[in-house]
């Protein structure tokens, strides 16, 4: 086989590689170097929305601290184990339903530092830090 045709192969194959793993690592790159989305606050109560599929968005919410929060999941189709849902610093941890919405509560008091969410397996997380 002729040496260049050998070259040309292998340059495309990188190329293609490079092009695979540069569409597949984009959706990864939320929450770095984007601004990351803020809690409401709504008469007081502040609320938190995370969804729970495959993973949990947004990764990343900051949202005022020393507020009484409700963090809202929301499931819909989630099959995963991002439906399982442990929270370390609120001793939380819940199966949810694969459709539906959930509401934890964080006290005023909780609503400090960074609070971190696992799934179960702990190969998903998010985080909400409160400032
Ligand atoms: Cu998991």
């Amino acid at each position: 086989m002729n040496v260049r045709i050998i070259i040309a192969l292998a340059a495309s194959a990188v190329l293609i590689g490079w092009a695979f793993w540069f569409v597949s690592a984009k959706p990864q790159e939320n929450g770095a170097g984007v601004t990351a989305p803020t809690a409401t606050i709504v008469d007081g109560k502040q609320f938190v929305d995370i969804t729970a599929k495959g993973g949990y968005s947004p990764r990343v919410v900051v949202a005022k601290a020393g507020i009484p929060t409700i963090l809202r999941v929301t499931t819909n189709g989630t099959f995963d184990c991002s439906a399982s849902v442990v929270i370390p610093k609120l001793s939380y941890q819940k199966f949810l339903q694969p459709s539906g919405t959930e509401d934890i509560a964080i006290s005023a008091e909780q609503a400090q530092g960074t609070l971190q969410g696992l799934c179960a397996m702990g190969m998903y997380n998010f985080q909400i830090k409160f400032e």
